[in-house]
């Protein structure tokens, strides 16, 4: 087996975690000398500058007026083969389910050619929609047809298997972060976000109703009503923002809180919190918990899924039941109160960051995986 790899990544380019996790684990893959293609329908958001050993393809619609939709998934699957056939691709790595998993293997009929597949499920994917017809028995056959299949905690891997009856073996190979680039008292200019005597509370969504929008103002609001000088940031855009707005106007609120939109680069802000708030109903993994961690910020967040995975409660941060408004508010004034405790959360935090959510090992276990499936 030739030591450099030539791997093809199939991920949604968006701003989001899945998204994130493939890029980051296509750049580092590079930097260790493998030769990565990204397959997308425009260029992941953190793939912006140029890397070398990274190639991106773009998966272009087809139009015709018979059709009357774009047929993503036909082109998606043509643009797999293409590529494959074209630079010899030894293994392709579908992140989030659907429906790259499945273009996969439609791709690997095609070309006729013993492409191994990777499937890494991310959340959703498995733990959500795609665990419904009529999308269970395809995602079913993408999980069952994989050479190997990853998961991002093992919270995701037992709910998988249960959920779709697997009897193969799911590598969990945890989500990383670069401590680098999210450290403490990174970029930014704290006194552009806030006042100088309000504590800085922030939420990172896509503003998804499993983002629990609604959980993050009522609990603000209790915190508010604590009579603790707070600020609440939001970083992101999505279905959820106009509800969230309304929200603010019922509880007049709307002077406390900022909107910061979509932002490619939330390190840049990430730092500035002074608790990052995350009470989402459905978190896989939580990448925006493991970013606060390595950046020193304590976390409140909901306690569900594979959070507990990421958070040691009452050492990183706290969690406590999505609806739990009470508990989660309590949390959060108990944090902008000491600055003490959050300077200790902050720096288990980002030890913890360090020491357990490395690149350089989840990378190594990502390799290893390709390895093993090529024999
Ligand atoms: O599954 C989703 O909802 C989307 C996906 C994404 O692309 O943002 O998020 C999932 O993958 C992330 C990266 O592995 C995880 O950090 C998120 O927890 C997970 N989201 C959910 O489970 C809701």
């Amino acid at each position: 087996m030739n030591d450099k790899l030539r791997i093809g990544i199939i991920c949604y380019p968006s701003i989001g975690g899945s998204g994130l996790v493939a890029t980051e684990l296509g750049k580092e893959l590079a930097g260790l000398g493998h030769e990565v293609h990204f397959i997308s329908y425009s260029v992941p958001f953190k793939l912006s500058a140029y890397h070398s050993n990274i190639f991106f393809h773009s998966v272009d619609p087809i139009n015709y007026p018979l059709f009357n939709q774009t047929l993503y998934t036909f082109s998606l699957t043509a643009k797999i083969v293409d590529v494959v056939t074209e630079y010899d691709l030894d293994i392709i790595h579908a992140h989030y389910s659907i429906p790259h998993s499945l273009c996969a293997h439609l791709a690997r009929e095609v070309c006729s050619k013993d492409i191994k597949i990777i499937t890494t499920l991310h959340g959703t994917d498995v733990t959500l929609f795609g665990r419904n017809e009529p999308l269970f028995s395809l995602n079913k056959y993408s999980i069952e047809k994989s050479d190997r299949v990853t998961t991002v905690s093992q919270y995701q891997k037992d709910h998988t298997i249960r959920e779709f009856n697997i009897v193969q073996d799911i590598d969990v190979i945890h989500n990383f972060v670069d401590t680098e680039t999210f450290k403490p008292n990174g970029c930014g200019n704290r006194s552009c976000l806030a006042a100088r005597d309000e504590k800085i509370i922030m939420h990172v969504s896509n503003f998804r109703t499993v983002k629990n929008p609604q959980g993050v103002i009522k609990t603000f609001y209790r915190v508010l009503q604590q009579k603790v000088k707070a600020r609440l940031v939001l970083v992101g855009d999505g279905p959820g923002i106009g509800e969230i707005k309304g929200l603010c106007k019922h509880y007049g609120i709307c002077d406390s809180v900022s909107f910061l939109g979509k932002l490619d680069d939330v390190e840049t802000v990430l730092s500035l919190a002074d608790c990052v708030f995350q009470p989402s109903f459905l978190e896989s993994f939580g990448m925006v918990l493991l970013e606060a961690m390595a950046c020193a910020v304590p976390t409140v967040s909901s306690n569900v899924d594979g959070i507990p995975e990421v958070v040691v409660e009452g050492k990183s941060g706290y969690m406590a039941a999505p609806e739990d408004v009470d508990t989660l508010a309590e949390r959060i004034v108990k944090i902008c109160e000491s600055d003490t405790l959050a300077a200790e959360l902050g720096a288990f935090g980002r030890a913890r960051a360090i020491e357990c959510f490395s690149p350089g090992e989840m990378v190594g276990r990502y390799v290893r995986c390709y390895e093993n499936v090529l024999g």
